[in-house]
């Protein structure tokens, strides 16, 4: 079944997100730079912008996503969060954690968060999440872009040792039950951070993450270290420990590698 919102409108039950506008075409570049567009043209809260196949699919950093046609679902969300723009990369954790429940309530497979955008499925990449932030006249913006593997051709056989697709291990759901699944767990998500910040999220967030108490490797642009990551502060910035002393890290400076592996 493609994409189409009126295959997965009648599914939704949320308040506003994808009541609104959902752009679908079978091929775009890729939804965050095309809901960024609507974004700037004013498009509301809770706007969606998905498709078949993106031709410049994009992780962080400019990194390439690998997102063939029909492999999976690459889907941007517009949200416009009632929380101060310093609190808005905790969104992604929203994204990841919503993920989480949809992909377990409707595959019953228990994907983990890799801190602080990844999915983990038997240590390696079922899904990304990639966040980016506007301002405009209505204040700021945020589209959370998710592409989520979903059919076996969903990554390329070079990423195969550390990218995983839900077909691998069950039955292909219906995606667009993963998509109304997804926007009612990252509606409740939001408001839980949108009343009491990370600690609306903090006690889900720490039993699904599966980075905390791990040996981890941080690869920043000018140094690199190796610690215990411990905790997460109310700021979503990862806590390492390193020689006794506790290293603050935060999202955007860096890569976060397993000492053992991707994980
Ligand atoms: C991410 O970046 O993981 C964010 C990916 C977000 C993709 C969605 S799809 C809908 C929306 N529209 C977009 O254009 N993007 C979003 P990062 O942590 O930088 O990871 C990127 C790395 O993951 C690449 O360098 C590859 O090594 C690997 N990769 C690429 N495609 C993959 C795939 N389909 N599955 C698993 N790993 C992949």
């Amino acid at each position: 079944m493609s994409l189409l919102p009126t295959h997965w409108t009648p599914l939704l039950t949320t308040r506003a997100l994808g009541r609104t506008v959902s752009h679908y075409e079978h091929t775009l570049t890729s939804t965050n730079l095309v809901l960024k567009d609507m974004a700037k043209q004013g498009a509301p809260h809770g706007s969606l912008c998905l498709c078949e196949c993106q031709t410049a699919g994009r992780g962080r950093m400019d990194r390439q996503w690998s997102s063939p046609e029909g492999q999976g679902v690459w889907l941007s969300v517009l949200l416009r969060p009632n929380i101060p723009a310093e609190h808005a990369p905790l969104i992604t954790f929203c994204c990841a954690l919503a993920m989480t429940k949809a992909v377990r309530q409707i595959t019953g497979l228990e994907a983990q968060i890799k801190w602080p955008n990844d999915l983990v499925l038997k240590g390696r990449k079922l899904c990304g999440i990639l966040l980016e932030m506007g301002f405009d006249a209505q204040g700021y913006y945020v589209v959370a872009g998710t592409g989520l593997n979903v059919r076996r051709g969903a990554y390329p056989p070079e990423l195969a040792d550390r990218a995983i697709s839900i077909e691998e291990w069950t039955d292909v759901p219906d995606r667009g039950a993963v998509i109304a699944a997804y926007l009612a767990a990252l509606e409740d998500a939001v408001s839980a951070i949108e009343q009491r910040g990370f600690a609306g999220l903090a006690e889900d967030f720490r039993r699904e993450c599966i980075t905390l108490g791990s040996q981890v490797q941080v690869l920043g642009t000018d140094s690199s270290f190796t610690g215990v990551a411990e905790d997460i502060d109310e700021t979503g910035a990862l806590l390492v420990r390193v020689d006794g002393e506790l290293r603050r890290v935060l999202a955007g400076d860096v890569s976060v590698r397993g000492v053992m592996g991707y994980v």
